[in-house]
């Protein structure tokens, strides 16, 4: 009878001496990763951000193939000036083959509508905390295995085509959501503008944000040894910033097709035409090349920033309460009656509690660090 052992042998690759080498088998880890995230399915969160009636909602419609206007209700002037941003979330399940991801939109209704626009950007960070915080709590709580991501992944901020670059409240808007989220900003209504005045725009945005010390999500370098096509479609890519897209909720006839457009006295606008603007290119990024790479760094930056600032305060909140608690006797103290003795005990423990779970999470810390 075959033991265990020689079966796994049997099995193993010979080296060049000829002596079989031990299996260890962990080869088809990548399938197994692969195949549970499949089941488990993706999360992915997508917001947008900008000045109002830029055409946030529409190219996210466009995007993907949704309507999220359906229900909305269209507002007065008057309501429009009155009105605070409120925003709006919509998910969608979505399967390919197999693969199911549930993504999320934000669609942030936009500031500009009302006179005075001081941190009008506040809600929309506001927004992106709480999904920190629901994060937190729910990472080290009981239900850790099956958490809702709901940690935006990627924010796209709406830039004008009409100006002359960035505005003062393009570069705070920006400046306030750097450290919380990839910000991808992109031209807006790009068939306002010609070829060349959108390079033109391109290039004086790409100078404001560096300038400026605006950090924009950045696309990471392929690796030296990828395929020639693939290093050409990152150049492309990267030269290409900040996209400049179009949006459009309707179908229209071109070059003898059904296409998604907008239709103008003197022709038809593509939507989908690399010749007409960048909206593959954005699409492409966002679904097929760079999803995953927009979730690692909300992941390994954006949130680790905010959990490490958040385990910083309860750290100075505990020995502040410490101090508090345990004050120099200078006169002797009365005897603590039962009541008192109880509470001391309740805090005491409480205490103990906090600083076990920060010492868990300071362990975890440092195991992904290394
Ligand atoms: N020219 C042009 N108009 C657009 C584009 N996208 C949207 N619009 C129009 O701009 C208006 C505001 O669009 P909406 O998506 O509601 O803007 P939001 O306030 O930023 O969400 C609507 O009339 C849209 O039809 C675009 O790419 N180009
Ligand atoms: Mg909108």
């Amino acid at each position: 009878m075959m033991t265990t052992n020689s079966r796994y042998k049997s099995r193993a690759p010979r080296s060049d001496d000829g002596e079989e080498k031990e299996y260890v088998g962990f080869a088809t880890l990548p399938n197994q990763v692969h195949r549970k995230s499949v089941k488990k399915g993706f999360d992915f969160t997508l917001m947008v951000a900008g000045e109002s009636g830029l055409g946030k909602s529409t190219l996210v419609n466009s995007l993907f193939f949704t309507d999220l206007n359906k229900d909305r209700k269209l507002l007065n002037a008057e309501e429009r000036i009155n009105r605070t941003v409120e925003i709006t979330k919509h998910t969608v399940d979505i399967e390919e083959k197999g693969v199911k991801l549930r993504l999320t939109i934000v669609d942030t209704p936009g500031f500009g509508d009302a006179v005075n626009n001081t941190e009008c950007w506040r809600p929309v960070t506001d927004y992106i905390d709480q999904q920190f915080e629901q994060y937190f709590r729910d990472e080290s709580g009981l239900n850790r295995k099956n958490i809702q991501d709901s940690r935006v992944h990627c924010c796209l901020y709406f830039i004008p085509p009409f100006g002359h670059g960035l505005r003062p409240v393009d570069i705070e808007f920006m400046k306030a959501l750097q450290d919380k989220v990839n910000v991808v900003p992109l031209v807006a209504k790009a068939d306002c503008l010609t070829p060349t005045e959108i390079r033109k725009l391109k290039d004086r945005l790409r100078e404001e944000i560096e300038k400026n010390g605006i950090k924009i999500y950045q696309f990471p370098d392929c690796d030296s040894d990828e395929d020639e096509d693939i290093k050409q479609q990152d150049k492309e890519l990267k030269e290409s910033t900040p996209f400049a897209v179009i949006g459009s909720n309707t179908v229209v006839e071109a070059r003898g097709q059904r296409v998604r457009g907008r239709l103008y006295p003197w022709g038809v606008v593509e939507v989908e035409n690399p010749s007409h603007c960048d909206f593959v290119k954005l699409r492409t990024m966002l679904i097929r090349t760079h999803m995953h790479d927009l979730k690692d760094t909300t992941s390994d930056c954006h949130y680790e920033s905010y959990r490490t600032q958040c385990i910083q305060n309860m750290t100075s909140k505990m020995n502040a309460d410490k101090r508090v608690e345990s004050p120099i006797p200078i006169l002797p103290l009365p005897t603590p009656d039962v009541e008192t003795e109880k509470l001391i005990k309740k805090k005491d423990e409480e205490l103990k509690r906090m600083q076990q779970m920060l010492q868990k999470m300071q362990q975890q810390m440092h195991g992904q660090d290394l």
